[in-house]
């Protein structure tokens, strides 16, 4: 291994360095160029074969790179290797992770890799989010407050585009908006941001984890997933800023080794403590970012202000808006940003009311939380459920919601945990179960969920879980129950 990779920044000697990257997806790629761009020797390693990966593939042999795909992929280290560069999803466990492990070979992730190449030449300053739900909106919502403030902002990382591809870019940001996700925070080693949220912690992603004990030293998924998550507040040198209604981002906080200085920043949709925003009559409040903050409050935004209006995203605006504040903007700047944006689609999207029925596609609440905060948002639902569950269990939330559940209608390869969860904890809740997998399904789906809906209620697409056994992914979902939707409501009305 070259001696100088432990402290390696932008300025150290990359021709020297073998680097194999896992992964040509979008991070493996720009991980790639920018190793390339810089001298170093690349392989890269993909385990898949599809047409726009071999065009990916093609693109970095013309830049100098070795590329290994499908069959060819090996599943140990060449001789030599320096480091491994991971792509997010690649498990530790996988066999060239858990190769570069015996032999002491270190592996970042692509946004380890952003952080030390910006180093020491060319810093910008990162605001950085994330929680199990709500980073996606909530960087939105950033980026949208930073830029109404004048600043040439970028949203990156998990949001779809890698750090390392914005600065490539030919201009300079002012700041990065970062959402950041368990996985990426896994691989990063060195990272000291300018401030950092935990918007929340539940279950989620636990598949990745379940082998934990082989490669943590958290034997169990959830402390596993919750220690990544953590890892967002090391070194941060501002803000840690942690939700007052999630104890666990606040105890993330208290044990996080920060640059001296930084401060803790609470945010509550309640009424706010000193030194957190909050939420005092119908306006979001800063009672954090003020030398009065003793015995004031300013006001940022307006609750009508954020769109769509749902608790959990008055939460992600109060956020959004701390992490801005601790990087120095004024307060009307958080209620033009959260004006000025438009929130993408399948989060909590309604698409009709006919009937007195109104159809609601969160086809984003892959998991039992934003299921939950979902849910919340309506008094009665005929709620369409399933998917993959990624091992998360149902059974808390079912019996939170019983009361709210007009009908449900289940689909997908877990459809059947959904159910016994439903029989458990509410047996009187009537429930269709679709097994149809093909086209078709999303259509007897619909028209299931309007024969158990009355006038006034809402039928939720909240489905609790991923979506790839049925859908390329939770757009597609959404399109399909929109369209479904459509065609059921047609002459309706
Ligand atoms: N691969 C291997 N070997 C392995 C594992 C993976 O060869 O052992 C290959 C795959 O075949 C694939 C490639 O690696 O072709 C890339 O895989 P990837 O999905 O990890 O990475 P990217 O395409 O670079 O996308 C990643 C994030 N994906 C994941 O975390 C799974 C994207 O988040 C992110 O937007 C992008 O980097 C830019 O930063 C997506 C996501 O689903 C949206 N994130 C999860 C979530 O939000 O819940 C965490």
């Amino acid at each position: 291994m070259r001696h100088w990779l432990a402290a390696a920044d932008g300025q150290s000697p990359w021709h020297e360095a073998s680097v194999l990257v896992l992964g040509l997806g979008r991070s493996g790629v720009a991980a790639a160029d920018a190793m390339l761009s810089r001298g170093a020797s690349v392989v890269v390693v993909e385990s898949a074969t599809s047409t726009s990966l071999t065009e990916a593939g093609t693109m970095l042999e013309v830049l100098g790179a070795t590329v290994l795909m499908g069959g060819d992929a090996p599943a140990t280290l060449p001789e030599g290797t320096d480091l491994v560069i991971t792509s997010p999803g690649a498990r530790p466990s996988s066999p060239l992770l858990a190769d570069a492990a015996r032999r002491g070979v270190p592996v970042w992730g692509d946004v380890e890799l952003a952080w030390r190449l910006q180093q020491p030449d060319q810093v910008v300053p990162w605001l950085a989010v994330t929680g199990t739900n709500g980073k996606t909106t909530t960087t939105q919502m950033l980026e949208s407050i930073l830029t109404a403030a004048g600043h040439l902002a970028a949203a990156v990382g998990n949001i779809g585009r890698p750090v390392l591809e914005a600065m490539a870019d030919d201009v300079t940001y002012d700041v990065y908006a970062v959402e950041l996700s368990s996985f990426q925070l896994h691989w990063t080693r060195s990272i000291a941001l300018h401030s950092a949220a935990v918007l929340n912690l539940e279950q989620d992603h636990l598949e990745w984890y379940e082998d934990s004990a082989d490669w943590s030293e958290h034997a169990d998924p959830m402390a596993a997933y919750a220690a990544d998550k953590a890892r967002i507040y090391s070194g941060v040198t501002h803000s840690c800023v942690y939700n007052a209604e999630a104890p666990a981002t606040e105890r993330m906080v208290e044990e996080a080794d920060v640059t001296e200085g930084a401060r803790a920043i609470g945010f509550t949709t309640g009424v706010p403590a000193v030194s957190m925003l909050g939420v005092v009559d119908d306006l979001l409040v800063d009672r954090a970012f003020i030398p009065q903050r003793r015995d004031s409050a300013i006001e940022l935004a307006k609750l009508s202000d954020v769109v769509p209006y749902a608790p959990h995203n008055v939460a992600n605006a109060l956020a959004a808006a701390a992490l801005a504040r601790s990087f120095g903007v004024p307060p009307g700047a958080v209620s033009a940003g959260l004006r000025a944006l438009t929130i993408g689609g399948h989060r909590i999207q309604t698409l009709a009311t006919v009937d007195g029925v109104t159809w609601v596609d969160d086809s984003k609440a892959t998991n039992p939380h934003a299921a939950d905060s979902s849910l919340r948002a309506f008094p009665h639902v005929v709620w369409v459920a399933g998917g993959q569950a990624k091992n998360t269990s149902f059974d808390d939330l079912v019996s939170r919601h019983k009361d709210r559940l007009r009908g449900a209608v289940l689909l997908g390869v877990d459809r059947e945990h959904i159910r016994a969860a439903l029989a458990r904890h509410a047996p009187d809740v009537p429930v269709i179960v679709v097994d149809s997998v093909d086209d078709r399904a999303m259509d007897e789906v619909v028209r299931a969920a309007r024969t158990l809906a009355q006038p006034g209620d809402t039928v939720l697409l909240a489905p609790w879980c991923a979506s790839k056994d049925m859908y390329s992914g939770y757009d597609a979902r959404g399109d399909a129950f929109a369209a479904a939707v459509r065609d059921l409501t047609a002459g309706m009305g």
